[in-house]
């Protein structure tokens, strides 16, 4: 009975665009717990706050749902081939692959149909995913859909990592997988070699406080030593995704769909500097800004700016120079920093106003 509705609810999520479905059982995830305590208590956490503000709370899968017994796990891929690079001599700027459209809307429509389909036979059902109630990788890995790479991506046998993760939590008794996914990374160890700031301090193990994915993120100064680092990525970092052999093998063997309008892969530079708010929220909005805070965007678009344009370009010339005029402080030390590399260093105008 069980194994009848496990193997219908696997159908359903494929049908509706997931690529992998997976059941766990609901208990609770006691060492990603203890994993997330202690890389808080030793800072590897680098301040964020997600599935590390509550780690018993994002690791207990009856915190979502009391009476759970099942995790139907779903894995939707983001992998999309690069249309050509813009034309032109403006500055533009990298966002990363799972950003490039609302690929979390997908994949929880998906989730969202399995979730129906159990209500429909009576049984609770709650979709998660990506919304830090629980640690998303662990329960793919405990349904048998990957293994954790070096590079602490979880990697599908044959498919890679270019994959978004979430979960059905329901009281259903459903089947789940006989055993966990082989590590298949064997000896290699491209991702820890290729990351650019030497954020892999470990196997499986990233140092937040170094990961350009979230330095993107966090609020504050962009820390200047690893400015240069962050290169032409305005937002999210996939170096050690790129670098690994599978995902490599995979392009190989398959061209990935080509990007379909609307996609966004690169962003212009200029455009965003001299973009109001309500513009950059309005366009930016779903990806994760400090405090929804449009500053942060200018920021990190400053940093790469700095790295990546002319600074004889009348364009450059003009978002550098207003940028110096800024009321905002952190604005104003990021577009120095990026003057004094593309050898435009100007004093920093005083600070009238307070931050
Ligand atoms: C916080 C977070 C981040 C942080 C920290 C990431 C990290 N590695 O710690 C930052 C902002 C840096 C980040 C970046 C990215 N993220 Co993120 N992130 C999350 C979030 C919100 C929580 C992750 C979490 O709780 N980690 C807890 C720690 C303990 O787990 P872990 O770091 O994976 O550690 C595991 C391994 O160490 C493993 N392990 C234990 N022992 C050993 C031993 C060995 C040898 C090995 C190999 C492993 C291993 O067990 C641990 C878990 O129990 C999840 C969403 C969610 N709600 O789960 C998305 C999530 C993990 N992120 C995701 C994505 C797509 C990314 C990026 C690719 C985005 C980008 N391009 O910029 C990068 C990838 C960077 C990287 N190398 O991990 C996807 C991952 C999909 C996948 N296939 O793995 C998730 C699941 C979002 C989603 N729902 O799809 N992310
Ligand atoms: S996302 Fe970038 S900075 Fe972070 S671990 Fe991967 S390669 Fe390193
Ligand atoms: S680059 Fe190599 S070590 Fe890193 S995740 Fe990919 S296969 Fe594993």
């Amino acid at each position: 009975m069980a194994d009848v509705l496990t193997d219908e609810i696997r159908q359903v999520g494929l049908d509706h665009g997931l690529d992998a479905v997976g059941v766990a059982p609901a208990e609770p995830f006691e060492e990603t717990r203890a994993l997330l305590e202690e890389r808080k208590a030793s800072g590897l956490h680098g301040g964020m706050q997600f599935t590390y503000r509550n780690p018993r709370r994002s690791t207990d899968p009856r915190a979502v749902l009391a009476g759970a017994r099942a995790l139907v796990v779903g894995a939707r891929s983001y992998r999309v081939a690069g249309p050509d690079g813009p034309e032109g001599n403006q500055p533009t700027a990298r966002v990363a692959r799972y950003s490039w459209r609302d690929h979390y809307a997908d994949l929880r429509h998906a989730l969202g149909a399995v979730a129906d389909r159990l209500t429909v036979d009576g049984w609770q059902a709650e979709v998660r995913a990506d919304d830090n109630a629980l640690v998303d990788r662990e329960a793919a890995y405990r349904a048998g859909i990957g293994w954790y790479g070096k590079s602490s991506n979880l990697l599908l046998p044959g498919k890679g990592s270019w994959f978004v993760l979430g979960a059905v939590v329901t009281d259903a008794p459903l089947e789940p997988a006989a055993q966990p996914v082989a590590d298949g990374c064997g000896a290699c160890h491209a991702c820890v070699d290729g990351c650019p700031t030497g954020a892999i301090v470990a196997p499986g193990v990233v140092a937040a406080r170094r990961c350009l994915a979230w330095l993107v993120q966090a609020p504050g100064s962009f820390p200047v030593e690893f400015r240069a680092a962050l290169g032409d990525r305005i937002y999210g970092c996939d170096e050690c995704q790129e670098v690994c052999p599978p995902n490599r093998a995979l392009d190989r063997r398959h061209r990935a769909p080509p990007a379909v309008a609307g996609d966004e892969p690169w962003v212009d530079l200029v455009e965003v500097l001299e973009a109001d708010d309500a513009e950059l929220l309005g366009r930016f909005g779903r990806w994760y800004i400090p405090d929804r805070q449009p500053r942060y965007l200018r920021r990190n678009a400053l940093v790469a700016l700095g790295n990546t344009a002319h600074g004889d370009n009348p364009d450059v010339i003009r978002v550098l120079d207003a940028a110096l005029a800024s009321a905002d402080p952190l604005i104003r030390e990021h577009a120095q920093w990026a003057a004094d590399r593309l050898g435009r260093g100007q004093p920093v105008v005083p600070a009238s106003t307070p931050a």
